[in-house]
Parts: C-alpha cells; structure tokens; sequence
C-alpha cells in the first residue's frame, strides 16, 4: 500500500514531510485534510492524532504523527542514513545532528511560526496583526539568527558538516518570512546564513513542494 500523507498543500508541517519525501524519492498519496472545514478537528481525526493538527501518516497501517518525528522514520526507514540523517552508530556525529534539531525546534521554530501566525495566518482568518507581538518576535529572530551566523561559520550546516533533515525542517517556516519583508537571502549581515539558505533553497525537493 503507498504511503498516505495527511495533510495540506498550504500546511507548513505538511510541507516539511513532503519535502523530505522528495528527498527519499518515496512515493506517497497526499489525502488533504481541510483545514478550513474543521475536518481535522473532527472525531476520526481526533482519534488518530489527538491534538488535532496535520500532517499524519499511515504507513502500511503503522499511524504517526509529529512533522519531525515522520521525517526521522521517513529518513531511517528509506535509505536516507547517510544522506540526509547520520548513521545512529556514529554517537557523535549523531549527537551533533541532535544538536541541531534542539537548535530549530527551540531557537528557530518559536519566533518564525508566531510572526508566520500574526502577518500571514492572522490575515486569512480575518483576525488583526498585533504589531507589538510582530515587533518583539522580529527582535527575538534576530538574536537567533546571529546565533546561526556564528555557528554556520564554523560547520557548513545546523547539524553538522552534511546536510540533514534537521536543514530541511526550517524550510515551510523560513520561507514564510520572505512575504513577510525578512529575505534571509538579502542578509549581508549574516553571510553565512545567507550560504546556507541559498543552497537548501535551491534544491529540487523544495521548490517541488513550495511550488517554484
Ligand atoms: N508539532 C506539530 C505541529 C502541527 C501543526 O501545528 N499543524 C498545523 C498546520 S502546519 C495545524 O494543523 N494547525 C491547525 C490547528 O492547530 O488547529 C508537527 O510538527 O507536526
């Protein structure tokens, strides 16, 4: 049975699945969830992932949720140790792609998904921006992003010398921030940054699932 992706095409969780299904070359059916229809909030959804939110996937009746935690299985169960996750064995080296997952989820993911939610979601479901939150959020970024620059001055990606997953994941949040007036790409401050997002921007997999 291929894979079945629940989801939607707009959802930035979806989308970091579906990028690193590209990366595999894993087939898969998106079944898109509706998020405007509530469809994830109802009982059946709700059964399956009980906050509430896509993606999921159903491998073979084997049920997961957790964008993150998919793109691990995804990465381990198809071929992709050594491309685009460290071998488990190698302690070290995986403990730096750790590293650099910790590093997305707490010095990244906080500040681009609250602006992503007040300049671009906020809008789409009729509810006002609040400039103050925005303000304190672009502030909170870039410290972090110079954070970032000193750390991909020392190692080419987040996880260490060889792209990863953990790269992949800051893609759906990090794009969102080129309509929102923050193009990483015109940063010379941090030219480093600037390197690494030209380059995992670039790749086929993700301007296949951004639609470029
Ligand atoms: N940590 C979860 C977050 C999932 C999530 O926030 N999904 C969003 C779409 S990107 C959603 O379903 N939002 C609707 C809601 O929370 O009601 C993951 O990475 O899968």
């Amino acid at each position: 049975m291929v894979l079945k992706l629940y989801g939607n095409p707009h959802s930035t969780c979806t989308q970091r699945v579906r990028t690193v299904l590209e990366e595999l070359s894993v087939p898969y059916e998106l079944v898109v969830i509706e998020l405007q229809k509530g469809e994830h909030k109802s009982p059946e959804f709700v059964a399956i992932q009980p906050f509430g939110q896509v993606p999921y996937i159903d491998d073979d009746g084997f049920k997961l949720f957790e964008s993150r935690a998919i793109a691990r299985y995804l990465a381990l169960k198809n071929g992709g140790v050594g491309k685009i996750i460290p071998d488990p064995k190698n302690l070290q080296k995986f403990a730096l792609f750790e590293q650099g997952a910790s590093i997305e989820q707490s010095n990244f993911d906080p500040s681009v998904s609250a602006l992503a939610f007040e300049n671009v979601f906020k809008p789409l479901l009729g509810q006002k921006t609040d400039p103050a939150t925005v303000e304190k959020h672009k502030t909170t970024l870039a410290g972090k992003l110079a954070g970032y620059e000193a750390l991909l001055s020392r190692q080419k990606y987040i996880g260490g010398d060889e792209l990863t997953i953990v790269d992949i994941f800051h893609l759906p949040y990090g794009a969102l921030l080129k309509v929102q007036g923050i193009d990483l790409l015109e940063s010379d401050k941090y030219p480093n940054v600037k390197r690494w997002w030209a380059e995992l921007t670039s790749r086929p997999s993700w301007k296949k699932v951004s639609g470029q």
